[in-house]
């Protein structure tokens, strides 16, 4: 069976399920291709191509699961705010922070999320049954801080995260709107066919880990309530959340995606042992040799044998420039070294 379904089944698989975030689009070849003739929005927003696009690195990488080909920030989106997806990124025509009342301006239009349903049961339909389908939302920060200050320059958020800081009643009243329709989305996934659903906090650790506590923990929990109801298990990826690993509860998550900033042993025992860890290997050193590869591979050998349950991952995106070969050596090499 599957390693990543056989862990969704309560099973420990004899190694653990390998894939990537981002393996979808950015380095594949074949993507590539696909993107000479079409945009990414064309992309994402053709059922069948979205299908395509989804499996490609399963065929391709030989990853143990499939991840839904579509972008956080479909709920904006959804929400009424107009989105282009240029060379440098994602922009938004009219941020929120160009509003007076920023919590006023949002316009729930979920029927906008329909291609992405139809994308998922064209997988569902076309996919090997054995392959697991991810699927996926934004974190309430994450999404927020793209929403309000429109702009997709990953790093630099500043306006957004003084006004969350500053405005913190406005900023529940957006983040309540962002879970409800969060909330919706999810269970549309899972009841068209994903078997499991993630959460991307990418930018976790933008905000005083006090005040992400207080106004966005409890919609990841709300989140991961909804997912369990239907019977999934719930991922939460959460960069930058350091030390914060600590204070997460049973209630939030099932598995916890950690970056690679804290030593992945360190983070086991930091972090409540009813949940469960992926990560975190260090997307730049896919950038290196295969010799190097594999000596960074090694050292995560004792933690496979330890911990039955870990998911292998990178600790973010897959960089846009790793060489594909190199991708492909390291889903080889990960599966042979850590086979119990
Ligand atoms: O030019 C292109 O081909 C478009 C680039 C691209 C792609 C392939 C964007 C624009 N989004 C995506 C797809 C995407 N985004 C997936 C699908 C699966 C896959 O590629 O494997 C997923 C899971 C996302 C999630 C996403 N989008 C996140 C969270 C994860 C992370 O990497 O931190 C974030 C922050 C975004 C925003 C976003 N979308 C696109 C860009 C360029 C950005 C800005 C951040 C970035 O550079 O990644």
């Amino acid at each position: 069976m599957n390693p990543f379904s056989e862990i969704l089944n309560g099973k420990n698989p004899n190694r653990p399920p390998v894939w990537f975030m981002r393996q979808a689009g950015r380095i594949l070849p074949e993507y590539q291709q696909l993107r000479l003739k079409y945009s990414f929005k064309q992309l994402m927003e053709t059922p069948q191509l979205a299908c395509d696009v989804t499996l490609m690195p399963v065929n391709l990488l030989d990853t143990d699961a499939a991840i839904l080909f579509s972008d956080i920030l479909v709920i904006p989106q959804a929400l009424g705010l107009d989105l282009e997806f240029t060379d440098k990124g994602p922009v938004f025509q009219t941020p929120l922070l160009k509003h007076s009342h920023p919590e006023n301006a949002l316009n729930p239009q979920p029927e906008k999320l329909e291609h992405i349903y139809q994308a998922i049961d064209l997988i569902i339909s076309q996919k090997s049954e054995d392959i697991p389908l991810i699927g996926f939302c934004g974190g309430p920060l994450t999404v927020l801080l793209y929403m309000l200050e429109g702009l997709g320059t990953k790093s630099d958020f500043r306006n957004a995260e003084r006004f969350i800081i500053n405005n913190q009643k406005a900023t529940e009243k957006i983040v309540d709107t962002v879970t409800a329709i969060t909330i919706e989305y999810a269970r549309q996934q899972i009841r068209h066919g994903a078997d499991c659903f993630r959460l991307f906090e990418s930018n976790c650790g933008n905000i005083p880990y006090s005040i992400y506590n207080q106004i966005f923990l409890p919609s990841v929990k709300k989140v991961c309530a909804a997912v369990r109801a239907l019977n999934r298990k719930f991922f939460y990826f959460a960069k930058g959340i350091g030390a914060g690993i600590s204070t997460i509860t049973p209630d939030v998550c099932d598995y916890i995606s950690i970056d690679w900033q804290t030593d992945i042993y360190t983070a086991r025992k930091l972090l409540h042992k009813e949940i469960e860890i992926e990560g975190n290997f260090d997307p730049r050193i896919l950038l290196s040799s295969e010799n190097q590869i594999e000596t960074e591979l090694q050292k995560y050998k004792p933690f496979a044998e330890e911990n039955p349950k870990w998911i292998f991952n990178l600790g973010h995106g897959v960089l846009p420039d790793t060489p594909f070969e190199n991708a492909k050596f390291f889903v080889k090499k990960a599966k042979e070294i850590f086979t119990r």
